[in-house]
């Protein structure tokens, strides 16, 4: 099925429960926990608490890195952050839950500091993204919840942009390092839209372990068509299709579609 990106046409969520039962035993054959082996330091996936060791490292660790600054703050693994410029413009600043072991003690921010940018401290390790094309909206993080289920943790929502009429909304990730990323769709960009205009109305829904969106367009009969889809964790940080889950119609009268919202673990826009 081709991934159409911004034409999709997506209506009713009627199938959505069918999908999400689809997707209980789709998602029971998940593929291996692929760790993005890339320039990984020797540190250990670690996800326990920061240990800056009290006790010195019993070995010959005595080699001056002049460069190192002096400073007692747990390992870097995503890069050096410092604060974040005063002149910069903070857009959102939630304190959350990333790792998922239930206690809100995690924090994401969003801020314009020339370009949009999304900062995360998970489990005390900073890191951060650029969000670029954010249009004439700005950017805010919405809250977090276990929408991909091989990347560790709860994800972030966030609204990435929009215009007058529809909200755009990413999905951000962390990896074995805890390091930010921003969640992809089929390998592309994922940019899923909330909002309506006249003739036109879109939606989205996510849950643990599942997200999906639906579209529709007023058809020259008054009638409206469009389509739904609902997309699952297939590999790490990227979402598919839950099989045989998207779905077209048309004839539909108004009260017929889903509503132009954001249904997302209890968060609105
Ligand atoms: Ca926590
Ligand atoms: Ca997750």
């Amino acid at each position: 099925m081709m991934n159409q990106q911004h034409n999709r046409h997506l209506a009713r969520l009627a199938p959505l429960a069918a999908a999400i039962a689809l997707f209980g035993s789709a998602c029971g054959s998940t593929t291996t926990a692929s760790s993005p082996a890339d320039t990984v330091p020797a540190t250990d996936v670690n996800t326990s608490t920061p240990s800056v060791s009290s006790e010195p490292a019993a070995g010959p660790e005595t080699n001056d890195d002049a460069a190192e600054p002096a400073t007692s703050s747990p390992p870097a693994p995503c890069g050096e952050f410092g604060p974040i410029p005063a002149a910069s413009q903070i857009t959102s600043d939630l304190t959350v839950d990333l790792i998922g072991d239930g206690v809100a003690d995690d924090q994401v921010i969003t801020y314009l500091d020339g370009v949009y940018k999304l900062r995360s401290i998970r489990n005390g390790v900073i890191s951060e993204v650029e969000v670029p094309e954010v249009g004439v909206s700005s950017i805010r993080a919405l809250g977090v919840g276990d929408a991909g289920e091989i990347s560790a943790g709860n994800e972030v929502i966030v609204r990435t942009g929009g215009g007058a009429s529809a909200a755009e909304i990413g999905i951000f990730g962390h990896d074995a390092d805890g390091c930010v990323f921003q969640f992809t769709l089929n390998g592309e960009d994922l940019e899923m839209y909330v909002g309506a205009t006249i003739g036109t109305s879109s939606g989205m829904f996510c849950d643990d372990g599942i997200i999906a969106e639906w579209y529709y367009e007023l058809d020259d009969d008054g009638t409206y068509f469009g389509s739904s889809a609902a997309y699952f964790e297939s590999s790490t940080g990227d979402f598919t299709y839950v099989p045989a889950s998207d779905d077209f119609s048309e004839g539909l009268a108004l009260e017929d579609l889903s509503p132009a919202e954001l249904d997302c673990f209890g968060f609105g826009l």
